[in-house]
C-alpha cells in the first residue's frame, strides 16, 4: 500500500488511517480507525467518500470486524451487514463487503489466521483500485489526446463535478486520473472545478488536489457550466461515478445530469470515468432501479468555511422556517454519455458493450 498520495493507509498496528475529508481544505487532519464501528461512522458522517475509498474502508472494516471478535464469522456477517448499509448510492462499498466475505467463508478459516486472510484481501482490494486508476489515467488521457488532435487545440479545457480524484479512489482518481496524466504528458490543461453544492467536494476537495499537482484550474458556482459550453470554453466534461447500471446509466453527485444535458445540447463530449467495481451488472436499467440517497436538509441549510477571524466554522444560509431536500445523486441515462473510461479501455455506454467487455464479470 503506497504512492505519491493515498486517502488512507495502515499505521504499525495495522489500524486504518484516513484523512478527514469534512475539513479539508482548511485543515489536514488524519483520523485512526481501530474498529468497525468507526469505519461504519467514519462513511456516514462522510470523513471518508468517493465511492471507491468508501469501498476500500469497508474492506477493511470487515477486517477490523475479524481482529476485534478474534475472527468469529457469526460476528463478522452481523458487522459486515451494518457496514454494507452504511450508505446506499455507492456500490463499490456493497461490492467489497460481498469479496470480503466471500473470501471469510470460502476459506473456512477462523481465529488468527481468517484475520490475516482479511487484512490481505482488504490490501488487495486498494492495491487493485490503485492499477485501475493508473490504466483509467493512461487511456483518458490518449482520448484527450486525440481531441486535442482532431480539433488542433493547443490547450484543453475540462469540466467536472464533484471529487473523483485521489481522495476519492486510490491512487489518482477515476475523473482526474486523466488529468493528472494529462499534465504529466506536458498537455497545457485547465480544470473547471464545480463547486458541487451542497457539500462543496470541488470547491474543498478537487481544488485543493489539483493546486497540489500544481494544475490549473477555476472553481465555479454549479450552475456556471452551461453559459461556459455555450461559449466554447469547454472542450469535454469528465465526472467519476458512484453505480452505473449495466445499460450504461451513471450515478453520480447530484448535478451531474445536467451537466451532461448542457454538454449533449452544445455537442461536447462527456465522459464518465470507473472502475469495473463501480459497476452493478445485476441492474439492468438504472434509471429505474439506482437507489438515490436522501441525506439530511442541514446539509442544505448550513456550510462549512472560515470565518474572517480564520476559524472553521458552520454557518446557517438558509432561514430556519424553510426545509430542504437534499438528495446526494442523479442517474445520467446512457444516451448522454459519449463513453464509459474503463481500465479496460473506453466502453460505450450500452447493454451491448458493457457486455461484451466486461462478460467475465457478469
Ligand atoms: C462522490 C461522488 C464522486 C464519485 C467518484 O459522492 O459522487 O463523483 O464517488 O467515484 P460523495 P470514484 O462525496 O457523496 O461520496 O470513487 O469512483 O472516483
Amino acid at each position: 500500500m503506497q504512492g505519491q498520495y493515498r486517502a488512507l493507509w495502515l499505521d504499525k498496528d495495522n489500524n486504518l488511517v484516513v484523512i478527514d475529508q469534512r475539513v479539508l481544505p482548511f485543515e489536514e487532519k488524519e483520523i485512526t480507525l481501530t474498529n468497525a464501528k468507526e469505519s461504519i461512522e467514519s462513511i456516514k458522517n462522510m470523513i471518508v467518500r468517493g465511492a471507491g475509498v468508501i469501498g476500500n474502508v469497508a474492506g477493511f472494516g470487515v477486517y477490523l470486524a475479524g481482529r476485534e471478535y478474534n475472527g468469529n464469522i457469526e460476528k463478522i456477517a452481523l458487522l459486515a451487514e451494518e457496514i454494507r448499509e452504511s450508505r446506499p448510492t455507492a456500490v463499490n462499498l456493497m461490492w467489497a463487503v460481498d469479496r470480503m466475505m466471500n473470501v471469510a467463508l470460502n476459506s473456512k478459516l477462523n481465529g488468527e489466521e481468517l484475520v490475516a486472510l482479511l487484512l490481505a484481501e482488504a490490501i488487495k482490494i486498494t492495491d487493485e483500485d490503485c492499477e485501475r486508476s493508473e490504466k483509467i489515467a493512461e487511456y483518458g488521457a490518449d482520448i484527450i489526446e486525440e481531441i486535442m488532435l482532431s480539433r488542433g487545440l493547443d490547450s484543453f479545457n475540462v469540466l467536472t463535478h464533484c471529487n473523483a480524484g485521489w481522495l476519492a479512489i486510490v491512487d489518482s482518481g477515476t475523473a482526474l486520473a486523466p488529468i493528472y496524466e494529462a499534465k504529466k504528458r506536458g498537455i497545457n490543461i485547465h480544470v473547471w472545478v464545480d463547486e458541487t453544492r451542497p457539500r462543496n467536494q470541488g470547491a474543498n476537495l478537487t481544488a485543493w488536489e489539483l493546486s497540489k499537482a500544481g494544475i490549473e484550474h477555476t472553481v465555479i458556482a454549479d450552475n456556471t457550466g452551461g453559459h461556459l459550453m455555450q461559449n466554447h470554453m469547454v472542450d469535454m466534461v469528465i465526472t467519476g461515478a458512484d453505480r452505473v447500471a449495466r445499460n450504461g446509466d451513471s450515478a453520480n453527485k447530484i448535478g451531474t445530469y445536467l451537466k451532461a444535458l448542457s454538454a449533449k445540447d452544445n455537442n461536447i463530449p462527456f465522459y464518465i470515468a470507473l472502475p469495473a467495481s463501480t459497476f452493478d451488472f445485476e441492474m439492468l436499467d438504472g434509471l429505474l432501479e439506482i437507489p438515490i440517497e436522501i441525506r439530511s436538509e442541514n446539509e442544505v441549510k448550513y456550510m462549512r468555511g472560515l470565518s474572517s477571524s480564520g476559524e472553521l466554522q458552520e454557518f446557517q444560509i438558509v432561514q430556519s422556517q424553510s426545509s430542504a431536500l437534499n438528495y446526494g445523486f442523479d442517474v445520467t441515462p446512457a444516451r448522454l454519455i459519449t463513453a464509459l473510461i474503463t481500465e479496460r479501455g473506453d466502453c460505450q455506454a450500452s447493454t451491448e458493450a458493457i457486455t461484451e467487455m466486461f462478460g467475465d464479470l457478469i
